[in-house]
């Protein structure tokens, strides 16, 4: 373990290092984003050079692709590994059906293509991300710059009318100006506080023209990997 980590990058690097046990030779793997995921590309990237792990690795995002890069990682893209063996990626919130809320990092539409591609996903976070109701972290949607302000008003008239508690949205920002994602797309945060029904949100959200993805991952995830601060780990 590096030396002097924080308790949360200790949690952190811990569920990386863990999860990368579910890498073996010859794998196609999905390297998500986030912190968590930046030790798991470094652990991984380790592996490559001090042990000869042979593995490909397809990012989810350009600084993964960068940082895997410079850890020593063959990278190439999902229609050039078309399937992959295994995803492991980070999460904002995880409950007990390991439905998770995904992109905080503004990364969620590469990360979902690429975890719905896969035999197999991990998910890596540590244990505060653990919740019994998903929705207190703010729910990413990935939106078209053309209309957003429509597709907002969109998003606020759909969930009011829904089991879910709050109803603001607000259009992440990058300084004075929107956040814009790898697909030049922006990002509109849904601060719901609880989410009732995260399958029925996911599904009715998707329909909303305007709209290209939402941060909600339902049976997508398999496996959770949780790190604590004290440096255990669970296996759920
Ligand atoms: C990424 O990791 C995002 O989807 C998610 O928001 C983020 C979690 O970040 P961190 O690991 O830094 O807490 O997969």
């Amino acid at each position: 373990m590096p030396g002097q980590l924080s308790p949360i990058d200790t949690a952190k690097f811990v569920a990386a290092k863990r999860a990368c046990d579910y890498v073996e030779d010859g794998m196609r793997v999905g390297l998500g984003t986030g912190s968590t995921a930046a030790w798991l590309v470094r652990c991984l990237g380790e592996m490559v050079r001090e042990d000869g792990l042979r593995i490909v690795g397809v990012p989810t995002s350009t600084r993964t692709a960068e940082l895997a890069r410079q850890v020593g990682i063959k990278v190439t893209t999902l229609d050039e590994a078309k399937w992959l063996d295994v995803t492991i990626d980070g999460a904002d919130e995880f409950d007990r059906e390991l439905n998770l809320i995904k992109g905080g990092g503004g990364a969620l539409l590469q990360e979902k293509i690429v975890a719905t591609a896969s035999d197999q996903m991990i998910v890596i976070a540590d244990k505060t991300k653990q919740v019994e109701t998903l929705g207190a972290f703010p729910l990413p949607i990935e939106v078209v710059p053309f209309g957003w302000q429509t597709t907002k008003a969109l998003l606020e008239e759909t969930i009011s009318s829904m089991d879910v508690l709050g109803e603001k949205t607000s259009l992440r920002m990058d300084g004075e100006k929107p956040y814009v994602t790898d697909e030049g797309n922006y990002i509109v945060d849904l601060h719901l506080n609880r989410i009732g029904n995260a399958r029925q949100l996911a599904l009715v959200v998707n329909q909303i023209p305007g709209v290209v993805e939402n941060g909600l991952f339902i049976d997508i995830c398999d496996i959770a990997i949780i790190g604590h601060g004290d440096g255990r780990v669970e296996v759920r």
